[in-house]
C-alpha cells in the first residue's frame, strides 16, 4: 500500500466501464484496486488491452458474498468506492431475475453495509442507468434527474432498489453516497452480447466474408448513445463534489437501432438492407422503447459533457472490430483473444495471520 496515494476501490473493474476507469484514475495518480469474482476463465482482456492489468491490484470478492466484500474494502482501506459490477445485460436479467437483483440490488447494500461500520467517510459511487426510466417518457421528451422513474426489467427493478439505498443512506447516516444515472455508453471494449457491438462486430465479419447475416430483435427502439471513456470521466468528477447529489450523463440525442445499423454498415459500404434479418429470439418480453437525457445539471454544476458524437462512436467501433478481425485472419494473437495469459497481476490474497 502506498500511503501518499488515494486509494480507490473499483467494483467490476473487468467491465468495460471498469477498465477505462481504472485507466484514468492511474492517471490522475491513484493507487488503484478493483474486485473480480472467480469464473473458470480469467476475464482481463479490456485491463491487458488498455495496458493496465500489471498497474492494479486485484482482490478476490463477489458482490453477493458480504464476507469477501468485506475483506476487500477492509484491505483496500479506500477513500473513494466506485460500485460498478452488475448482472448488467437487460435480457438476461429477464432469464435470471434472481441472480440480477441479488448482485445489482442486495450487492449494493452490502457495500452500504460494509462501508457503515468500517469508515463512513468513504465517498461512493453507484452506478444507476438510465433504464430506470422504462417508458415514463414518450417519443418527444428528454429525462432528467426529475423525470419519474418507471423499470421495465428486473434489471432496472435491482438497480431502483440500489438508487434509493443510496439515498437512505445518504439522509440515514450522513454518507457520502451518488449515483451516476448513465445513460447507454459504448466502446471498442462493449460487450458482444449489447447491441452496438454485436452490430459493429457483425458488420466488420460481414465485410471480410467471414459472416453474411445480422440478426436482430427491436430495430425500433431508441437510445441515447455516448462514449464509455467521456462517460468514466463524469464518475470521479461526481465524487469530488462538495455534497452527494444524482446527475444524469448523456448527449442529449437519441437514435434508433436501425439508426446505427445504417451508419455501421454505410462505413462498411454496403447495403444493411441484404444483410439484416428481424428474429424474435432477440426481443425482449417489455422493452425500453426511447431514452434521450438531459445532462444539463452535471454540465452547470462541474462541466461535464459529451465529446464523441454518435457517428464517430459508430466509426471508432466498427474500424476496431474491423482491425481486430483482419488481424486474427492474419494470425496474430493480441489482447481480444489472448485472454489466457495473465501477466503480471498483482493479487491481493488473504492473510494467514489474521
Ligand atoms: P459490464 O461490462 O457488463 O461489466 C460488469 C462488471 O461487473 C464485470 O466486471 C463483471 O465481472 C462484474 N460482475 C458481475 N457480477 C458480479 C458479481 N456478482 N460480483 C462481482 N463482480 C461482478 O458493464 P459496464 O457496461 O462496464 O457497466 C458498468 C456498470 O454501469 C454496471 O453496473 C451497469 O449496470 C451500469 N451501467 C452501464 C451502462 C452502459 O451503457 N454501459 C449505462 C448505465 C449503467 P466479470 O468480468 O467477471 O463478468
Ligand atoms: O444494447 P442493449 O442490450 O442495451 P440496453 O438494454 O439499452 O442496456 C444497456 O444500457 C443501459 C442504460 O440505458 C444499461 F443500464 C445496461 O446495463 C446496458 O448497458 O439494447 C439496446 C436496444 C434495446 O432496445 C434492445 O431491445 O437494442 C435493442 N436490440 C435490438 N436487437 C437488441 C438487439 N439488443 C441486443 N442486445 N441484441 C439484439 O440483437
Amino acid at each position: 500500500m502506498d500511503l501518499n496515494k488515494k486509494r480507490v476501490l473499483i467494483t467490476g473493474i473487468t467491465g468495460q466501464d471498469g477498465a477505462y476507469l481504472a485507466k484514468f484514475l492511474l492517471e490522475k495518480g491513484y493507487e488503484v484496486y478493483g474486485i473480480v469474482r472467480r469464473i473458470s476463465t480469467p476475464n482481463y482482456w479490456r485491463l491487458q488491452s488498455l495496458d493496465i492489468l500489471d498497474k492494479v491490484i486485484l482482490i478476490s470478492a463477489d458482490l453477493t458474498d458480504m464476507a469477501s466484500l468485506s475483506e476487500a474494502i477492509q484491505k483496500s482501506n479506500p477513500e473513494e468506492i466506485y460500485n460498478l459490477a452488475a448482472q448488467s445485460f437487460v435480457g438476461s436479467s429477464f432469464d435470471q431475475p434472481l441472480n440480477t437483483i441479488d448482485v445489482n440490488g442486495l450487492g449494493f447494500l452490502r457495500i452500504l453495509e460494509v462501508v457503515r461500520n468500517f469508515n463512513k467517510s468513504i465517498r461512493i459511487y453507484q452506478a444507476s442507468t438510465s433504464e430506470l426510466f422504462g417508458d415514463s417518457v414518450s417519443s418527444e421528451g428528454i429525462q432528467d434527474e426529475k423525470t419519474s422513474f418507471k423499470p421495465n426489467s428486473p434489471y432496472a427493478a435491482g438497480k431502483l432498489l440500489a438508487m434509493d439505498l443510496a439515498r437512505i443512506y445518504r439522509e440515514s447516516y450522513d454518507m457520502f453516497v451518488s449515483n451516476g444515472i448513465l445513460f447507454n455508453h459504448e466502446s471498442e471494449l462493449r460487450g458482444l452480447e449489447f447491441v452496438t457491438r454485436k452490430i459493429t462486430n457483425e458488420v466488420a465479419k460481414i465485410k471480410l466474408g467471414l459472416s453474411n447475416e445480422l440478426h436482430l430483435g427491436n430495430l425500433d427502439a431508441k437510445r441515447d448513445w455516448g462514449y464509455a471513456p467521456d462517460y468514466v470521466e463524469s464518475m470521479w468528477m461526481i465524487l469530488q463534489q462538495d455534497k452527494p447529489d444524482d446527475f444524469v450523463i448523456a448527449t442529449n440525442e437519441t437514435h434508433s437501432v436501425r439508426e446505427f445499423v445504417e451508419e455501421a454498415f454505410r462505413l462498411a459500404g454496403l447495403d444493411w438492407r441484404e444483410y439484416v434479418k428481424t428474429n424474435e429470439q432477440f426481443k425482449r418480453p417489455y422493452d425500453v422503447r426511447y431514452l434521450k437525457g438531459d445532462y444539463s445539471k452535471a454540465n452547470n454544476k462541474f462541466g461535464w459533457k459529451p465529446k464523441t458524437t454518435f457517428k464517430e462512436l459508430v466509426k471508432k467501433m466498427f474500424e476496431e472490430d474491423l482491425n481486430r478481425w483482419q488481424r486474427h485472419f492474419d494470425g496474430e494473437v493480441f489482447a481480444w483473444d489472448a485472454i489466457n495469459h495473465p501477466g503480471n497481476i498483482k493479487f491481493l490474497y488473504k492473510s494467514k495471520n489474521k
